[in-house]
């Protein structure tokens, strides 16, 4: 079979440009883990505002969240594989250096989510309301210790 030169060529130039603007995997995971944690706040958000009393308590969308955010906090850990230390992220040397009590952090945040779905499906916002403290100050303690401002 003959094949013309310049549609070789076209092809080959084709494929080195999706080489050349491709992410690499570490810059692949580090998308990954901040969709995941953008996705998580997203979900926050309402059941805060509940919380707070900054909108009605709705039972349901309160379940629907927490259910949401324990499945989703199995999610991030995965994206801090070696190699993504650095790049497009905030996060701290000390999280790939300490991995163990990073990895205890995420471990908690399931926990402490999943308590909160339990929490949600009481429909008893003074439920809630402890629960979502506790997955709070688990946030703000790894994003203290493992992210830069
Ligand atoms: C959020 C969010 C965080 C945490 C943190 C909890 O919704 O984006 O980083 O909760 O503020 O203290």
């Amino acid at each position: 079979m003959k094949v013309a030169l310049p549609a070789i060529v076209a092809v080959a130039v084709a494929f080195s440009a999706v080489t050349v603007n491709a992410a690499t995997k570490e810059e692949e995971a580090i998308k990954y883990r901040k969709a995941v944690m953008t996705t998580m706040a997203w979900n926050v958000g309402p059941i805060g505002a509940m919380v707070k009393g900054d909108r009605p308590f709705d039972k349901d969308l309160a379940i629907r969240n927490a259910e949401r955010l324990e499945a989703l906090a199995k999610m991030p850990l995965e994206g801090f594989a070696p190699g993504t230390e650095q790049g497009d992220t905030k996060v701290k040397a000390e999280a790939f250096l300490e991995m163990d009590k990073f990895r205890a952090g995420m471990e908690k945040l399931q926990s402490e989510t999943a308590k909160l779905a339990q929490a949600a499906k009481s429909g008893n916002l003074d439920q809630i309301k402890p629960q979502f403290g506790e997955v709070g100050k688990v946030c703000k303690g790894c994003h203290d210790t493992y992210r830069n401002k």
